[in-house]
């Protein structure tokens, strides 16, 4: 037996923290003995979460799809890759041939930010097909970021991310970072930076319907009205400009006069019915967050799927400019990754075209999901007859997923690209598995364009690549290699994702023009990361904008204030749903581990004490919630962290569907949060889906 230690990061979420990895060799193969945080890693410092220790489980999974699967009837039968290959072809070239390019679609999931083969080549083969037909996970996530990062600072990619590391005051809301891990700031060991914040005499604030583990140990945690916080942000920018709490910004900008106007009559007085936030609390935070040295404030999941998911990320942009303390040290900072994103990609576009059954607009190149299930269930030309999933689980992750589930029944051909049959793939009539993650070589392109500290790393893969597997890149080599010469289309020559980055490193800032000769090879000598400094002021020569400028007022996002204008206050008895995460679960592929699963079960519904005497029900109890899309039945648990008149219900369960095979989360099933989501419910000007701030019924089962 030979043990062998590996030092790579964790790539399940966007925190990317540095392991410790252990192998024992024999004569059985090699098996993982052992999986701890690496305190020498530059930037997570040793920082580890249950989830990382299941990537074994992962591994070892006998549910784990290990070649690929053809659905005969009712069951599945495994077959070569070449003659998967060629059906696909076969199937989607004859779809696209009798009804039009865009009637072959395409969902991306989650984990196709999170596995650079997937970065690198999905749109390998994604891309002959021509499809207008796309959608992804991020417009029931972060498109509401990347719209206001495209209209304002000219590239959707130009996000400011908190400087946690160095600011005063840090107001959260609508993110949980405790159980999250931090998103859209990359940030391992984030309750050890924000108690930081606190021993050096700044302040962390809360904004959540649900007192959650963050806003527990901030030093002050405020309740809204799940989908009010525009209105308390429009309070908030209000009150600076009311009381001259502003201050210039050193940036070039266009537009403040206009922004000035616009929010004139917002004032903290006549928003607080909207968030339900007391009007002076609205008026001492934007008192409290100017006085500040340094400051920022920061949104995420929370405010941006909710109705005005684009007003709120603008707001959060607008507070942070207008403070001087965007693109301030302290503040929030645009990164400078070794493989920028920035520099190689294109701005955007947004709205260049429209989605055929309800016209929701285009961003770079992909509708809203929301959209998704009308265009396979409205007849008439440009109907959707074929869906191509990767690494994505629709029926759990976007609204009313029980419509979706009617429409995959109906599709012609499904395709999926995934490790598991589970409740979206059971439709699909061939699923395509790729090596697990420990068997894959890695490098964050996404993530580290979020870090909170510009930092680089490539990791090798740890475990041999099982024979007759195939990574997600030659996955999508060998589906472009088939349809190119299924359709006589030309396919240009391409390589593997490690050369790809190996070149993006050596052309970016630290390669090789730079003293730190930054490359795939000279990664190799740092296997715990190599770390490149702070973030830095940077935003101005980097801004994409057409004059160069910040577009303080972007038309799109001024023509949406006659929508927050029409808001009402709401009616008494309403009750609305959001949602919740936990540092055990990720979305709705981990529950298929014992050790993450085991003990009391995490996925009931959170209510107040009072909303549930109010309705005759007691703790524990089995409850009917109700939307405009279904009903479903879960436990209810009497929770104080809830603010009167919210639920809370994780997403990603409700694995009790005919035909899943995950044998450990059927077994714990809970029911899904996005079978009451409603598909209607939109951030109507990005079109990102609202699933929060949902309204429910509850009453006994
Ligand atoms: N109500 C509600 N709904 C939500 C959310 C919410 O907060 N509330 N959150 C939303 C958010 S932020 C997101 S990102 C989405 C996520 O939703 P999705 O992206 O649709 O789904 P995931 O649950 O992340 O599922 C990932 C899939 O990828 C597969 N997979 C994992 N690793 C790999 C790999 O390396 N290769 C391949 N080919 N497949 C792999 C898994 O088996 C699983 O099927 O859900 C969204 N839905
Ligand atoms: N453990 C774990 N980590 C994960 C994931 C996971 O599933 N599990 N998923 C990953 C993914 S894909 C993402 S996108 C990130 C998301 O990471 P975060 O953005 O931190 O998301 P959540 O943890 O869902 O926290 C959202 C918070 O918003 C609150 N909220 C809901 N509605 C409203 C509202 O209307 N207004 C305000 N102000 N707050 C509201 C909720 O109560 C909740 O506390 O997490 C990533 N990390
Ligand atoms: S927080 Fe957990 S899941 Fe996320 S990267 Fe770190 S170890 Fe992995
Ligand atoms: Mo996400």
């Amino acid at each position: 037996m030979t043990k062998t230690l590996h030092h790579r990061a964790c790539h399940l979420c966007e925190a990317i923290c540095g392991l410790t990895i252990e192998t024992t060799a024999s004569d059985a193969g090699v098996q993982i003995t052992s999986i701890k945080g690496d305190p020498q890693d530059s930037f997570s410092r040793g920082h580890i979460c249950p989830k990382a220790v299941a990537l074994q489980d992962i591994q070892n999974d006998p549910d784990r799809l290990r070649q690929p699967m053809l659905r005969v009837g009712s069951e599945w039968q495994a077959i070569a890759w070449d003659e998967a290959f060629t059906l696909v072809a076969e199937r989607l070239s004859a779809i696209q041939e009798r009804h039009g390019q865009n009637a072959v679609a395409v969902y991306q999931g989650n984990p196709s930010v999170h596995n650079y083969g997937l970065m690198t080549h999905s749109n390998y083969f994604l891309g002959l097909l021509k499809t207008r037909n796309r959608f992804s996970a991020t417009s029931v996530d972060q498109l509401p970021h990347h719209l206001t990062s495209h209209l304002m600072y000219g590239h959707g990619l130009l996000l400011p991310i908190p400087d946690i590391d160095h600011t005063d005051f840090m107001l959260i809301l609508g993110g949980n970072p405790l159980a999250s891990n931090g998103s859209i700031m990359t940030v391992p060991d984030v309750e050890k930076r924000l108690k930081a914040i606190q021993a050096r005499g700044g302040k962390v604030v809360v904004v959540d319907p649900r007192r959650s583990e963050t806003a527990a140990i901030a030093d002050q945690h405020v309740f809204v009205r799940p989908g009010g916080d525009a209105a308390l942000l429009f309070g908030l920018l209000n009150t600076l400009f009311a009381e001259g709490l502003t201050r210039d910004s050193h940036l070039p900008v266009d537009g403040l006069e206009a922004v000035r106007q616009a929010v004139a009559s917002f004032s903290a007085e006549a928003m607080s019915p909207l968030c339900a936030v007391p009007a002076g609390q609205i008026r001492q935070l934007a008192r409290d967050f100017a006085a500040a040295k340094t400051a920022v404030c920061y949104g995420r999941m929370g405010v941006s799927t909710q109705a005005f998911g684009t007003l709120c990320h603008w707001l959060v942009q607008l507070i942070n400019l207008v403070t001087d303390n965007l693109d301030r040290v302290g503040g929030a900072l645009c990164t400078e990754p070794a493989v920028d994103l920035v520099a190689s990609t294109s701005g955007g576009h947004f709205n260049l075209w429209q989605s055929r059954v309800s016209g929701r607009p285009e961003y770079a190149g992909e509708f809203p999901v929301s959209a998704l299930a009308e265009e396979m269930l409205t007849e008439g030309e440009g109907q959707v007859r074929a869906l191509i999933t990767v690494a994505g689980n629709p029926v759990l992750s976007t609204p009313n997923g029980r419509q979706l589930e009617q429409a995959l029944d109906g599709l012609e051909f499904m395709l999926s690209i995934d490790l598991y049959i589970n409740e979206t793939t059971r439709y699909a009539d061939l699923i395509l598995p790729s090596t697990s993650a420990l068997e894959n070589d890695h490098y964050d392109t996404t993530f580290n364009m979020f870090a909170v500290r510009n930092v680089s790393r490539f990791n090798r893969a740890i475990l041999p690549k099982p024979e007759g597997a195939l990574h997600d890149w030659e996955i999508f080599v060998g589906l472009a290699q088939a349809f190119a010469a299924k359709t006589g289309k030309e396919l240009k020559p391409t390589m593997p994702p490690a050369k790809m980055i190996d070149l993006g490193l050596r052309a970016g800032r630290y390669g090789d023009a730079s003293p730190h000769k930054l490359s795939v090879a000279s990664l190799f000598d740092h296997p715990h990361g190599v770390d490149l400094g702070a973030l830095q002021a940077n935003l101005a020569p980097r801004l994409k904008t057409a004059n160069q400028r910040v577009q303080a007022a972007p038309p799109a996002i001024l023509a949406d204030l006659a929508r927050f204008a029409a808001l009402q206050a709401p009616p008494a008895d309403e009750l609305l749903m959001i949602g919740r995460r936990h540092v055990r679960s990720n979305n709705s592929w981990m529950h298929n581990y014992h050790r993450l699963v085991k003990g009391k079960p995490r996925h009931q519904l959170l209510m107040h004490p009072d909303d549930l005497s109010s309705r005759g029900l007691i703790d524990g109890q089995r409850v009917r919630v109700s939307s405009r899309v279904g009903v479903i039945e879960v436990e209810v648990l009497s929770s104080v962290e809830m603010m009167k008149g919210v639920v809370s219900l994780p997403h990603g369960w409700g694995h009790a569907r005919p035909g899943v095979q995950m044998t450990i989360a059927m077994g714990q099933p809970g029911s899904s949060a996005n079978d009451l989501t409603d598909e209607r419910q939109l951030d109507e000007l990005s079109g990102n889906a609202a699933l929060n701030g949902v309204p429910v019924t509850v009453a006994a089962a």
